[in-house]
């Protein structure tokens, strides 16, 4: 098992309201964005996780992607700075959260003009992390969060992110140097070293997998992809998330894990 906990907030019914600045599918139904989130939590829960559910935050429509106002780690935690307005004071609403489960010496916060997202953190094993240079998080961002990174032994990688939101939606890590890739990524140099398994064009969103250790969670509707992941030995669920697709969220995406 990779985790064994995670944090995930309900969406509210301002979900409707979410950012969408790729995926121009429409408005999510609230209802189906809620069955969704319970069919979530449901397969996390299955597959041995605990997880705690946070209440629905109405004023902020993304605040179900709860993976970007923090990340986290066995002993240590930061509160990051979102980029968007609508996103920022999320990170006011996490701290408490954290103070649940880490210790006040092992949280810290990325402060302005440091702008860092979660969707961009990528650990690669206990001592390597990377981290997207995008829209969201800026170099000041990478620079503080290598800082405190390095104080817990880690080291941290800036890798660019030109065509996608954040680095997580267009490649995951799965374990044993084996890398999901999906476009800007497929062939990379800044990837030359893992064992790359190549999303088919036309499934780029199903790159964004997570794996719990006991089996990998996959976006349902992506044949190609679940058969990359079963011919590389991975035990494979699915879960549907139409709904948050439509504003750009993937199953990262909607859990802290640690
Ligand atoms: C946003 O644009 O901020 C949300 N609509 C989607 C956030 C997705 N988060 C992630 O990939 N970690």
């Amino acid at each position: 098992m990779l985790f064994d906990k995670a944090i995930v907030r309900t969406p509210g019914k301002s979900v409707v309201d979410g950012i969408d600045d790729y995926a121009d599918a429409g408005k999510p139904s609230y209802e189906k964005a809620v069955a969704e989130h319970h069919a979530y939590v449901e397969l996390l829960k299955k597959l041995g996780i605990a997880v705690t559910v946070l209440e629905p935050l109405e004023q902020f429509p993304d605040s179900c992607f709860v993976e970007d106002p923090a990340v986290v780690f066995d002993d240590f935690a930061v509160v990051t700075n979102p980029a968007r307005s609508t996103r920022q004071k999320e990170r006011e609403f996490i701290r408490p959260v954290l103070d649940q489960f880490f210790e006040h010496d092992q949280i810290f916060e990325i402060t302005a003009p440091g702008t860092l997202e979660g969707g961009d953190v990528m650990p690669v094993d206990d001592d390597l992390i990377y981290v997207g240079l995008s829209a969201r998080t800026n170099q000041a961002g990478i620079d503080q969060f290598a800082k405190i990174a390095a104080r817990f032994g880690k080291t941290v990688k800036a890798v660019p992110v030109e065509q996608v939101l954040h680095l997580k939606t267009g490649t995951t890590y799965l374990g044993d140097n084996k890398l999901l890739v999906a476009g800007e990524y497929i062939d990379s140099p800044c990837f030359k070293d893992f064992d790359q398994l190549k999303v088919p064009a036309g499934e780029d969103y199903a790159v964004n997998c997570i794996n719990t250790g006991n089996g990998v969670i996959m976006p349902a509707g992506f044949p190609g992809v679940h058969q990359l992941l079963a011919e590389n030995g991975f035990k494979v669920y699915e879960t549907d998330m139409s709904e948050f697709a439509k504003i750009d969220g993937g199953l990262t995406c909607l859990s802290l894990r640690f």
